[in-house]
């Protein structure tokens, strides 16, 4: 077993690695910038180091940081937690050359992933369904372009494939307008990516998000824990997550699984992962795989009863994982909201002193923070400060306990976007489960 990791992020994901790791008895080490001396896991943590100033670019982005504090305290992994380097194929492969565990998949399957015209072509490959798209690249001819935009029938999005996440895209509902939409989505993307290749897909217009979690081990075995729907999002950011999806059955489940399983056989996946899908009239359609722990990988935890954080400790310590396929059971609904230091209303970031805090509690309630009373926001980083998860024995139930833990919340000093959520768990359409990914946005253009 690892004996003792540096986990390279902060917040409430470098806390919920420092807990998983104490209960594990592996010893932590926190990196952290100048301006989070008073984070609590860097209080908690074994050793500490600090790596850098404030902007992440100088700290939580600094690889020879990073890896320079895992050498000086004797580590031998590193879990880079979520965003910052969690999916930078680059750093996997420097922890693993300088002598590190890389906590998370091989270099090899973060640069496939990463390029998402070679992670379709993958995926399809081990029969994972797709949109249906170009398969590949476009080229530079404009009408075989145009030929194969009419074959998949319009409106069709352009993407580029360094992209992700919904950055680098551009729909396009007539033909008129496809060869200067793909000269300028492959001209924006040479200019964000350093990387031109686009490709083209139908585009679905009212789908939902719906992603596949996964665990792979390095002894062959793959399963997956079922799927979380994530529709509740404002400009790509999810601000509401769920499991399982509302009107996805057990025969969808397994099937869908069962391929995403395979894909990460075949691929030789290992650690957790995630796969994105568009889901709209019944059907799945893989658009993205993220190969790090996700903000939202509680909800599954709360319905299988698996803590996916230990789990990637255990295979990055090289052991057999332990659950079978056949031993995930999923149990009730899980929801989580996210929970901002912002504007609820302009969504603006409201950094600053947190001058009081309770958290909210009873049963089926987890609240994932590492703010306290007198803890100061700072601004450099993204503004989540928490998430806030009920678990019940339906959805229906989750809901009520999740009600009553916003309306117990107090958070002083800054404003948070609680009463963004406690609008939305009054909304019907929400409450009835299903909502697209067009949703929220549309809701909060009206309200
Ligand atoms: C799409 C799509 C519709 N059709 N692809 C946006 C983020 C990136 N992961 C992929 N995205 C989309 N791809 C096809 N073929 C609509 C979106 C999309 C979206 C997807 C998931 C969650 C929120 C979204 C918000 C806007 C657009």
């Amino acid at each position: 077993m690892l004996e003792k990791i540096v986990i390279a992020n902060r917040g409430e994901i470098a806390l919920r690695i420092l807990r998983a790791c104490r209960e594990m008895g592996i010893k932590t080490v926190a990196v952290h910038s100048t301006a989070d001396n008073n984070l609590k896991h860097v209080l908690l943590a074994d050793e500490t180091v600090c790596i850098g100033p404030p902007q992440s670019s100088e700290s939580y982005l600094n690889m020879p940081a990073i890896i320079s504090a895992a050498e000086v305290t004797d580590a031998t992994g590193i879990h880079p937690g979520y965003g910052f380097l969690s999916e930078n194929a680059d750093f996997a492969e420097r922890c693993e050359t300088s002598g590190f565990t890389f906590i998370g998949p091989k270099a090899d399957s973060i640069r496939l992933m990463g390029d998402k015209v070679s992670a379709i072509r993958a995926m399809k490959a081990a029969g994972v369904p797709c949109v249906p798209g170009s398969d590949g690249p476009l080229g530079d001819d404009p009408d075989e372009n145009m030929r194969l935009a009419r074959e998949i029938g319009y409106p069709i999005i352009i993407k580029a494939s360094g992209g992700g996440g919904g950055r680098g895209m551009r729909v396009v509902h007539t033909e008129a307008s496809l060869t200067s939409a793909i000269t300028v989505t492959k001209a924006e993307a040479r200019a964000a990516f350093s990387n031109d290749v686009v490709y083209m897909e139908k585009f679905l217009e009212k789908p939902r998000h719906v992603e596949f979690q996964v665990l792979a081990d390095t002894h062959g075995n793959a399963i997956h824990l079922g799927e979380r729907d994530c529709s509740m999002q404002r400009r790509h950011q999810k601000v509401i997550e769920e499991a399982p999806a509302p009107g996805i059955s057990e025969e969808q489940r397994k099937r869908i699984g069962e391929r995403c399983v395979n894909a990460c056989l075949e691929i030789g996946y290992r650690s957790a992962g995630t796969f994105e899908f568009l889901y709209q009239d019944d059907e799945f359609y893989f658009i993205e795989m993220n190969t790090r722990l996700q903000v939202e990988h509680p909800v599954t935890e709360m319905i299988t009863g698996i803590d996916i954080v230990r789990e990637q400790l255990r295979i990055a310590s090289g052991e057999e994982m332990m659950i079978r396929q056949e031993d995930v059971k999923i149990q009730g609904h899980a929801i989580e909201c996210r929970i901002n230091a912002e504007d609820p209303k302009t969504f603006m970031p409201s950094p600053g002193l947190v001058t009081l805090w309770h958290s909210p509690g009873g049963p089926g309630i987890r609240m994932e923070s590492h703010v306290y009373s007198g803890y100061k926001v700072p601004p450099y980083y993204d503004s989540m400060i928490g998430k806030l998860i009920a678990h019940g024995e339906n959805r229906d139930a989750a809901f009520a306990r999740m009600r009553n833990a916003l309306s117990e919340i107090v958070i002083e000093g800054i404003k948070t976007n609680v009463p963004l959520h406690q609008e939305i768990f009054q909304h019907a359409a929400f409450k009835a489960g299903g909502t697209d990914i067009h949703y929220l946005e549309k809701r909060l253009g009206l309200t």
